[in-house]
């Protein structure tokens, strides 16, 4: 096996080397959990390998890196764990899990969204036109957009979709996306509200769709509008699932 690299543990009073252990291949940075904080943790260290070579199956366009997990609470450093990494992180930081675990938020309580353009109920969900500005007010919710059928954009309009997760479960995020559109998409975690601008580009009929798989049935989270020609009387109509 080849063997690039290793780390070494010092006695740093006498500078006598008490341990080495090989890295597969080249480390690259290591790090101590806690590093960065007045409390480091002496037991762990993680080393971040580079030339992975062939540790993992050689898939895409870039190798999984390898990273390695010593217990170093010892004069022997003893290796727990070994896992895969994409790209050799250059500043990675770890904490240990009862730091963070009491102190993460699942989801927004829907309640206190105070987002001014919040939809809190798909009875709420409305599609309003101010001059050439559309605003639609939308809720995701398993498994489907209120509302999913829009009518009367017109060329020339800017569309901002205001979308509401409903959702009040842990890891429920949706995603919102319209086919075509030159942004991003959005990802809206739960009791949570973002808005996506979207100009269109040309007449015709555009699916919208939940971009974040959510249940079996994440495939019916999706919708279409019609965008009809620059002044055009085709009047501004919305409705969910009909
Ligand atoms: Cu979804």
């Amino acid at each position: 096996m080849f063997v690039s690299s290793e780390v070494v543990k010092w006695n740093i009073k006498d500078l006598k080397v008490l341990d080495r252990a090989s890295t597969f291949y080249s480390v690259g940075h290591l790090m101590i959990p806690g590093g960065d904080s007045k409390k480091p943790n002496d037991k762990y260290l993680v080393a971040y390998n580079k030339i992975t070579k062939d540790r993992y199956l050689p898939t895409g366009p870039e190798l999984s890196q390898s990273a390695q997990i010593f217990d170093i609470s010892g004069d022997k450093m003893q290796l727990i764990l070994d896992f895969p990494t994409i790209g050799e992180p250059h500043y990675a930081q770890a904490a240990a899990a009862d730091v963070i675990k009491g102190r993460s938020l699942k989801f927004f309580d829907i309640k206190t969204n105070e987002h001014p353009r919040a939809t809190k109920s798909e009875a709420d969900a409305k599609v309003i036109r101010e001059g050439n500005k559309v605003h639609v007010y939308m809720t995701t919710i398993r498994s489907h957009l209120t509302p999913d059928n829009i009518e009367g954009i017109r060329m020339g309009d800017e569309v901002y979709f205001h979308v509401t997760n409903l959702e009040q479960d842990w890891d429920v995020p949706h995603g919102f996306a319209i086919k075509g559109a030159n942004n991003g998409e959005l990802l809206i975690m739960p009791g949570e509200t973002t808005t996506l601008k979207w100009v269109p580009d040309r007449v015709g009929i555009f699916p919208m769709y939940c971009t974040d798989f959510c249940s079996a049935l994440h495939q019916e989270m999706t919708g279409y509008i019609r965008v009809s020609p620059a002044g055009s009387n085709v009047p501004l109509t919305f409705h969910t699932g009909k």
